[in-house]
Parts: structure tokens; sequence; C-alpha cells
């Protein structure tokens, strides 16, 4: 059916995402309250979206029907109701059971199933919908992610007065790949009703330049992609993070001293390995595991003198894939305990559970060697949360050349986590490194970061969608 031409409302800058940037919580008395999230986009987008009052639409976490729009810490929140099929339909089934999967390489096969994409379709019709009601003439509009990338195209359709983005926060996979996905001439077009489309990484930018006209005809050139009778641009913005927050943080003596007491507390190892992942099949903690068992079991690590600390920060745990990733990964622990641990020592601590950033960073100040090897990502920010953190320029980064991050962070052992003799060689090499080597590694990605944190991330993409010809007058409180 045809989509009806709704009129504007008053917001000149909406952020739409599959969540609202606030969880809910309990406050001191035990009431429920709503905080804000932690994560660096909304971080990133606060300080822009308070000074512009900005509105944000996004899923509150439950299913069911809505609260009211609200104001919280000065951003103006839309809540979007989804019923419990829309949860099962949307949610777990079309985005984490087919896209994500799809879009990390396939590293576990992603399921296709026709009520799935119904039920994506309609919920993109939603968030469409709410956005074209509060959105102020020529307003720009920022959406975000895998969840909603038939919005864009929806969204031009019943406002083509709009300035639309589209950032996609994970990787965008190659042709042979993304062909699989019934919807996919669909999506093509949802994400190509966008002025600007903003990939992690030149490979995936690369991908969507080439699947738009291989798939759809598009005209492709160095300007950009000609479709449907309009410019669109494609490009590439790596995202990043608060480095000075990460900073501060790393600085706080109640973090430094917690990080002294988290090394006695392991028993004061020679060498303290550190992984921190959701409790996902793309992060490689299966491969990670068999590399440090071997690593022990060789000697070339000590077991005595070795501990490998592996958050596992609880993640979809609905979905099956998950459900099985977990057993594996906690017999995997269970079994390198029993073999090389003692009485009073381990050889893993396995935490499945969230900390807060403060036990985050005292935990990356402990860490003598981080493990980031996942076997797709999109970014990966727990890999520049640890360099920012390091601020004496020690330490020693492990990282996946699968990682969004590598094409920045290159000076960190790369490795390729499906080869282990290689993943094996790159932590042995890094537990092994000198306070020099390590500092001649840091010291670039640290200054790199620097100069490209989330600030600069989200102005960069918001300035060059702002830029792009505007098709309506703004309004006149802009
Ligand atoms: C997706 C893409 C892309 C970790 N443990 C806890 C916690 N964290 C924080 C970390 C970090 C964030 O969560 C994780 O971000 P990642 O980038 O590592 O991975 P994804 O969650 O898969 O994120 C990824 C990202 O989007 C951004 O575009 O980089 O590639 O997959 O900041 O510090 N936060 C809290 N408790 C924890 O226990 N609160």
């Amino acid at each position: 059916t045809a989509l009806t031409q709704v009129p504007g409302g008053t917001y000149d800058l909406i952020v739409l995402a599959n969540r609202l940037p606030v969880d809910h919580a309990v406050d001191e008395n035990g009431r429920p309250c709503r905080r804000r999230s932690p994560g660096g986009l909304v971080t990133a987008l606060h300080p822009i979206m308070k000074r512009r009052s900005g509105a944000w639409i996004g899923w509150h976490g439950r299913p069911g029907p809505a609260p009211a729009p609200f104001v919280h810490d000065g951003i103006h929140l839309h809540p979007i109701a989804l019923t419990g099929d829309e949860v099962d339909g949307y949610y777990e089934g079309q985005s984490n059971g087919t896209i994500w999967p799809l879009y990390h390489d396939a590293v576990e096969q992603p399921q296709f199933h026709r009520v799935w994409q119904d039920r994506y379709r309609a919920v993109n019709r939603r968030f469409a919908e709410a956005a074209a009601r509060v959105a102020a003439p020529g307003a720009l509009v920022w959406v975000h992610d895998y969840h909603l990338q038939l919005v864009p195209g929806m969204l031009r359709e019943l406002r083509p007065d709009l300035r639309i983005g589209f950032f996609l926060h994970i990787p965008f996979p190659p042709v042979e790949l993304f062909c699989q996905m019934p919807m996919r001439e669909e999506i093509m077009r949802g994400l190509l009703g966008a002025d600007l489309v903003g990939f992690q990484h030149p490979q995936a930018t690369r991908n969507f330049r080439t699947l738009a006209a291989d798939l759809l005809g598009a005209k492709v050139t160095d300007r950009g992609i000609w479709y449907d009778g309009r410019d669109v641009a494609a490009d590439t913005f790596p995202i990043s993070i608060d480095v000075a927050e990460q900073q501060r943080l790393a600085l706080d003596p109640a973090v430094r001293a917690r990080a002294a007491e988290i090394r006695r507390e392991l028993g004061d190892p020679r060498t303290i390995v550190l992984a921190v992942d959701r409790l996902d099949y793309t992060k490689g903690i299966e491969c990670r595991l068999r590399a440090y068992e071997e690593l022990l079991s060789e000697r070339r690590l000590d077991p005595a003198q070795t501990v490998l600390v592996q958050v596992a920060v609880p993640t979809r745990q609905q979905i099956d894939q998950y459900q099985a990733l977990r057993e594996r990964v906690e017999r995997a622990v269970s079994r390198i305990n029993g073999e090389y641990a003692g009485i009073g020592r381990l050889s893993v601590h396995y935490v499945h559970q969230s900390f807060d950033r403060a036990e985050l960073a005292a935990l990356y100040l402990a860490a003598d060697v981080m493990a980031v090897t996942p076997l797709r990502d999109g970014m990966n920010l727990v890999a520049k949360e640890y360099v920012a953190t390091r601020t004496d320029g020690t330490g020693a980064l492990v990282l996946s050349e699968f990682a969004g991050a590598a094409a920045e962070l290159e000076e960190a052992w790369q490795v390729n986590p499906h080869d282990i003799d290689g993943l094996k060689d790159g932590i042995a090499d890094a537990a092994e490194a000198d306070v020099a080597e390590q500092r001649r590694r840091m010291d670039p990605m640290r200054a790199h970061l620097h100069a490209h944190d989330v600030n600069r991330w989200a102005t960069g993409f918001m300035g060059r969608l702002d830029r792009l010809s505007r098709r309506w007058p703004r309004s006149a409180a802009a």
C-alpha cells in the first residue's frame, strides 16, 4: 500500500534507533526510574541533541504499549510500542536471527522466515511514521543501524522534504552473502532513500556501492550513487569513543587503586590477559579460548603465572544460538580450569555479568594483554577503550584483522582469529613484549584516538548531511 504523506512537527533534529537512550533502573529507594544508557552513541549525540533540542525515537525495551513521550536529560524521547510478536519477529527474528549473522560473514547460519520479514516491515513503517509526524520542514533525521534499514526509503516517501542520514554500526557484507537475503532489493531501496549512507569501514562502503549497481542498476560514480532520480552519498565514518572521558577514568585514583586490587586478587600473576565481549558468536570467544588452552599446554604461557579474565556480557539470551554458545564457552572454561588451575588459583576467570565503566577501566588498567579477536566486527569499541585507558603507553593489544578497528589501530598485534597458530603467536608475542616495544605500538594508536574521538565522528557525519542540498526552506525556529 502507498504511504500517505503526513504533515510535519517541530523538531529540526531527530535520531532513530532501535532503543531509546535510557534504561529501566531502580533508584536509591527501590523505585523504578530511568537512566541514561551507558553507550557511546548516547554520549556522542547528547550534547548536539540538547543544543538543538532534538528528539530521539526508539523502543523503550519492553513489549506492550508505549509510554507517552517524555523529556530525559534535555532530550525529547518518543517511545515506539512493540507487541510481543513484534519483539520476536522484528527484533529477535529478522534483526538478530537473519541480518546480524548474515552481515557478520554468516559465521552462524542466518534463518529466513517470511513472518519475521513482515514484522520487520511493519515496525520499520511505525518508526518512519513517527519520524514523519514530529519532524519540522527540512529537518535532519539520522537513522541508526540494521534494525531500521527500510526506514530511509519509507520516510522519503512520507516526507520528501527531510534530509535523511543512515549509519550502519555493523559490517555490510559482500555481494555473494547479501544476495541470500530474500528482501535484498527492498533493503537496498530502503537504504538508498537516505541522502547519506555511512559505514564503519571502507570495505563496507565498497560492498554497498557494488550492490547498488549490481542489484538495482544504480549509476555509481566517484561522486555518489545516482538512483531513482536522486543523488545518494555513501562514505566511511569510523565510530569512536569519548577519549577524554576514558582518560578521566584512567587517571581517577579510585580506578587506579581498584586496578591494583584486581591484580592482587588475581594472585599477582606475571601476565593478565583480558577479553571483554558481549557473549556473541561473532566475538571469537571460542577460538581465543582454544588458543589460550594450547599456549598453556605447550608452556608458552606458564600456567602458574598467567590468568585470563573473560568478561562475557549477557546478551540476546532468548535466542537459541546464543544459549548454545554460552554452553560451549562454559564447557571450554571448565575444561581449561580443570586442567591448568590449582586450589585458589584459576586459569580463566569467566564472568557472565556486566560491569560499570569504572570497573571496566580498572580491568583495562590491570591487563597486560588485551585480546580483541572477533571473527567479524563493525568496529569494536573495547579495543579503542583499552588503548585510550593506557595513558602511560604500556599494555599490549592483540586485535583481529576482521574488526573495523584494525583499519585504524595498525600498530596492534593483528591476527587472523580463524588461524589458531597465528592467534597463539600474537598472544604470546604480546605477552613477551618489553615496555619499549609496548610504547612503540601504543603511543601512535593513542594519538590517533585523540585526533579521532566520537565527537568528531558525530559532527563529521551530521556536518556532511547538513551540507547536502536542502530541498525545503528551514523552519523559522532553526
Ligand atoms: C556494535 C558493533 C561497533 C562492555 N561491557 C560492558 C559494557 N561494555 C561496553 C564497552 C563498549 C561497548 O559496551 C561494546 O561495544 P563494541 O563496539 O565492543 O561491540 P557491540 O556491542 O557489538 O557494538 C560494534 C559498535 O556497535 C558501535 O558502532 O563498534 O562493532 O557490533 O563501549 O565498554 N558496558 C556496560 N557494562 C558492561 O559490562 N555498561
